[in-house]
C-alpha cells in the first residue's frame, strides 16, 4: 500500500478503504452500466470529521476525488474518470430529531430519501422532493444534483427544501451552517450555490431541510389522451381546478408497451391510445371528486381510470415509475433529460423520432417525464456505437427550442461536452471561475459539469 492508502486506512479504518477490484467494482459502474472507471481506492468515511481528514489527504498527496452517494446517477458524475480516490458517503447516515416547530430537520448526506421520508412521516410532516429511485439515491446526492422528481409541480426541485448545509471544502476545510433560519440576507447564498453544483466545489456531508405537511388522502388518476397538446390542456385544466394537485406526468404508447412487458400488467384500458397521463391531488382530505369532476370536464379525456386506496394508487403509478427499470431491462440505453418551454414540449415531442432516425434508424427512442417541467426523459435504446452522435442532435434540437440540456439529472460526464448549449460563454467563464477559487487545483470531480 502506498502512503495515501497507509494514511487514509489511519482515518477511517482498514474495512472502510477497498482496494481489491471485486469490492470496488459496484462502485465503478453507474446504474445505467453505461459509465465505467476504476477507482484508485473505495473510501467510506462515517463523518465529516473524516471526511476533512479525507480530503485533506488527497490534496497533500495531489490525488483528484470523485463523490458518491448512492450511485443512482444517471449522467456518470459519480463514476471515476481513471484514478481517483472514490469518496463514498453511504456511511454519513445521521438522522436528527425532526423540528416540528421550525418544520424541517438535519440529516446525513448518505441518507436515503426513502429512509428520511419514514423519519419526516413518523413526525406528521413529508419530504417535498419524491422519485422512483428513493430506496437507494441519498440526500447528499440529491442536493448535489438539484434533483426533481414528480412532486416539482407542488413543492419545487431540491433546492427549493434545503435550508442550510454542512460541507468540507477542497483543502478539508469544513462550512456549517445548519440553522435554516426562514429569512437571512447576510451575503452570497453559499447553500443555494452548492445545490446543483455536483460535486465539483465541496463534498456535502449534512443538509437541513424544509419538510412538508403529510397528505395522507392521495387521489391518482390513469388517463388516455390523443397526444401531447391534449396532454397539456388537461394539465391546464388540472392545475385550475385542482388547488391539491401534486403530480402530474406524462409517457406514451411504446412505453407503456415496455413497461406492461416487463412488469406484467395488465392493459389499464380496452383500447390503446397515443399518450398517456398520471394526475395526482394529495390533500388532508379526500379529492377524488374535484380529481373525477375535471377529468369529466376536460375534452382532453378519452379514457381515465382513478384510485384512491393505497393498492390501487401504487398499481396506477407503476405505469409511470417502471419507465427506467423496463427500458433498462430491455438495454443500456443513451439517457437524455431535457426540458423545454411548455409551448414547445409537444413539437419536440413530434420531431424527436425523425431526429433519433436520421442518425440512428434502428434506435428506439422512448420518451416520457415530468409534463408540469416541460421535462422529457428521451431514453435512446439500441443506439450502438451511434450513442454520441444521437446525444449531439437531440440535445441542438432541444436548444434550439430554448430548452435545456439537463433538466434535473444534472451535466455530469455525459453533458459536459454540450455545457455550452444551454449556458452562455460569460456564464460557463463564471462558473469556471468560482470553481478555481474554490478548488484551485481541480481536486473535486474532475471532468464533471465544466467541459
Ligand atoms: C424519472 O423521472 C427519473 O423516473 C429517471 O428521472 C428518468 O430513467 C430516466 O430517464
Ligand atoms: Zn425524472
Amino acid at each position: 500500500m502506498s502512503d495515501l492508502e497507509d494514511r487514509l486506512t489511519e482515518i477511517v479504518g482498514a474495512g472502510h478503504v477497498l482496494t481489491d477490484g471485486d469490492l470496488k467494482a459496484s462502485y465503478e459502474t453507474d446504474w445505467t452500466r453505461r459509465f465505467t472507471g476504476e477507482s484508485r481506492c473505495v473510501v467510506r468515511p462515517a463523518d465529516t470529521a473524516q471526511v476533512a481528514a479525507v480530503v485533506r489527504a488527497c490534496a497533500d498527496a495531489g490525488v483528484p476525488i470523485t463523490v458518491q452517494g448512492g450511485n443512482t446517477g444517471l449522467v456518470g458524475a459519480s463514476i471515476p474518470a481513471g484514478g481517483e480516490v472514490l469518496l463514498s458517503l453511504g456511511r454519513l447516515t445521521e438522522l436528527d430529531r425532526v423540528d416540528t416547530l421550525e418544520a424541517q430537520v438535519t440529516v446525513g448526506a448518505g441518507v436515503t430519501l426513502e429512509k428520511l421520508q419514514q423519519h419526516a412521516r413518523a413526525a406528521g410532516l413529508d419530504v417535498g422532493v419524491d422519485l422512483a429511485a428513493r430506496s437507494a439515491a441519498t440526500v447528499g446526492g440529491l442536493v448535489a444534483t438539484n434533483a426533481g422528481g414528480v412532486r416539482v409541480v407542488r413543492y419545487g426541485s431540491m433546492r427549493e427544501q434545503l435550508t442550510g448545509f454542512e460541507a468540507v471544502l477542497a483543502d478539508g476545510s469544513v462550512i456549517t451552517r445548519l440553522a435554516g433560519l426562514a429569512k437571512d440576507n447576510t451575503g452570497y447564498d453559499l447553500t443555494q450555490l452548492l445545490a446543483g453544483s455536483e460535486g465539483t466545489l465541496a463534498v456535502i456531508t449534512k443538509v437541513r431541510l424544509r419538510l412538508v405537511p403529510l397528505m395522507t388522502a392521495r387521489s391518482v388518476a390513469l388517463v388516455a389522451v390523443a397526444g401531447v397538446a391534449e396532454a397539456l390542456d388537461l394539465l391546464v385544466t388540472a392545475r385550475a381546478g385542482l388547488p391539491f394537485l401534486a403530480a402530474a406526468e406524462l409517457f406514451l404508447a411504446d412505453g407503456l408497451d415496455l413497461v406492461r412487458g416487463y412488469g406484467r400488467l395488465a392493459a389499464p384500458f380496452t383500447e390503446t391510445y397515443p399518450a398517456y397521463v398520471v394526475l395526482e391531488c394529495a390533500a388532508p382530505k379526500d379529492q377524488t371528486d374535484d380529481l373525477l369532476e375535471v377529468l369529466a370536464e376536460s375534452e382532453a379525456v378519452l379514457d381515465a381510470t382513478v384510485a384512491s386506496d393505497a393498492a390501487g394508487v401504487a398499481r396506477l403509478w407503476a405505469h409511470r415509475e417502471m419507465h427506467t427499470e423496463a427500458i433498462s431491462a430491455a438495454g443500456v440505453p443513451v439517457k437524455l433529460d431535457v426540458s423545454v418551454p411548455l409551448a414547445e414540449l409537444a413539437s419536440l415531442v413530434d420531431e424527436l423520432p425523425a431526429t433519433v432516425a436520421a442518425i440512428a434508424p434502428a434506435a428506439r427512442p422512448i420518451i416520457f417525464g415530468h409534463m408540469a417541467e416541460g421535462n422529457l426523459h428521451v431514453n435512446v435504446l439500441d443506439a450502438g456505437d451511434l450513442a454520441e452522435r444521437v446525444t449531439d442532435a437531440v440535445l441542438r434540437l432541444v436548444a434550439s427550442k430554448h430548452g435545456s440540456i439537463s433538466s434535473e439529472h444534472g451535466v455530469g460526464r455525459a453533458k459536459a461536452h454540450w455545457l455550452s448549449l444551454s449556458r452562455s460563454a460569460a456564464e460557463i467563464d463564471t462558473m469556471r471561475r468560482i470553481k478555481a477559487s474554490l478548488d484551485p487545483a481541480g481536486l473535486l470531480n474532475p471532468g464533471v459539469l465544466l467541459p
